[in-house]
């Protein structure tokens, strides 16, 4: 199929270029060898989409077209679930995820997720970077999955409303909040007495405009890029959990390439992974003032007391039970913060 492709594109340039012989300096010869899709739910003005393309770019370029990385933003190839389903019948080769919405495959992975674990950001990076992180990545390795050794960052996790500020715990009492598809997401905001309601990314927006959802937590970059303060009023800065992108690719399609191109691929991608923490961080520090402006009241919260709702319903308790004592300490360790 591929060779048959690569022909008939061969003839048909070679027909065009007696027609028009500039198109010749123009137009790729060549088909590439290994034309890739890479899908996300990112907006395509996100950092994790701007630092991929540029990855991808450089890829082919470095490689003289012979590897072609299509890039798939904004859920434009399905929502989450689906995408990882595609993932997993290699009808996608490589997927940015949140570790949470993985654990519906790889149940160990949603262990970096935990409510008010990490205290910041350094906290973060060495622990995904160092043992927290190769742990999870051994378990993702076990499903068919190959995670690149840098996470990406989604960011602290913030609530925003279009109802009512959310100032104390109590003003999340039925909240009728949008979560993203995880098990420990729902566990974690039906605890805090919320009502959360399981809906990707993909139709986030149009939940909030149609109010089938009043509430949603995401990182302000999100927030931003996804448009999200057209729908919503309030944001509390709760930063109840930190989230991540793994970049996943499907087993089978990663091994079917040279060493040679996956050594190149995993560069560029961890170089990206570097330079988008950076953006990101940047973002999530300037965009208080620009959502400000756009119309949105910022309002800070007691996390200790958000935390400790946590521990009075026995959530730390359930999710240690759940991932294991190994798991668990090394979450610890890396936190920052007692659990
Ligand atoms: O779905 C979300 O809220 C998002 C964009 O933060 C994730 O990918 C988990």
């Amino acid at each position: 199929m591929q060779n048959l492709s690569r022909r008939s594109m061969l003839k048909i340039t070679a027909g065009a270029a007696l027609a028009f012989p500039a198109i010749l300096k123009t137009t790729r010869v060549h088909a590439a060898d290994f034309t890739m899709k890479y899908a996300s739910n990112a907006p395509v003005t996100h950092p994790l989409i701007v630092r991929i393309t540029e990855a991808t770019d450089a890829i082919r370029k470095e490689t003289g077209g012979k590897v072609d990385i299509q890039v798939f933003p904004n859920n434009q190839l399905g929502g989450d679930t689906d995408m990882l389903s595609q993932l997993r019948a290699g009808a996608i080769d490589f997927f940015s995820l949140s570790p949470l919405i993985l654990s519906t495959l790889v149940s160990k992975a949603a262990i970096s997720g935990i409510g008010f674990a990490f205290s910041d950001y350094d906290h973060v990076w060495a622990a995904m970077d160092g043992e927290l992180g190769n742990y999870v990545r051994a378990e993702i390795s076990k499903s068919g999955l190959y995670a690149m050794p840098k996470i990406f960052d989604n960011g602290f996790r913030q609530i925003s409303t279009s109802n009512h500020p959310v100032k104390t715990p109590d003003d999340l009492k039925g909240l009728k909040i949008r979560v993203p598809a995880s098990p420990m997401w729902t566990s974690m905001f039906r605890d805090f007495g919320a009502a959360p309601l399981t809906i990707n990314f993909a139709e986030v927006y149009s939940s909030l405009q149609t109010k089938v959802a009043d509430a949603q937590e995401n990182p302000l970059a999100i927030l931003d890029t996804g448009k999200l303060y057209e729908v919503q009023k309030y944001i509390a800065k709760t930063n109840h959990m930190w989230d991540g992108f793994w970049q996943l690719a499907n087993v089978k399609s990663w091994q079917k390439l040279p060493p040679d191109v996956r050594a190149l691929i995993e560069k560029h991608i961890n170089d990206a992974a570097v330079k988008q923490r950076a953006d990101v961080a940047a973002l999530n520090a300037s965009l208080e003032t620009s959502l400000t402006a756009k119309g949105m009241t910022f309002n800070s919260v007691d996390t200790a007391a958000f935390q400790s709702r946590l521990h009075a319903s026995g959530f730390y308790k359930e999710w240690h039970g759940k991932f294991g004592d190994e798991p668990w300490a090394l979450l610890q360790k890396g936190a920052g913060r007692t659990l």
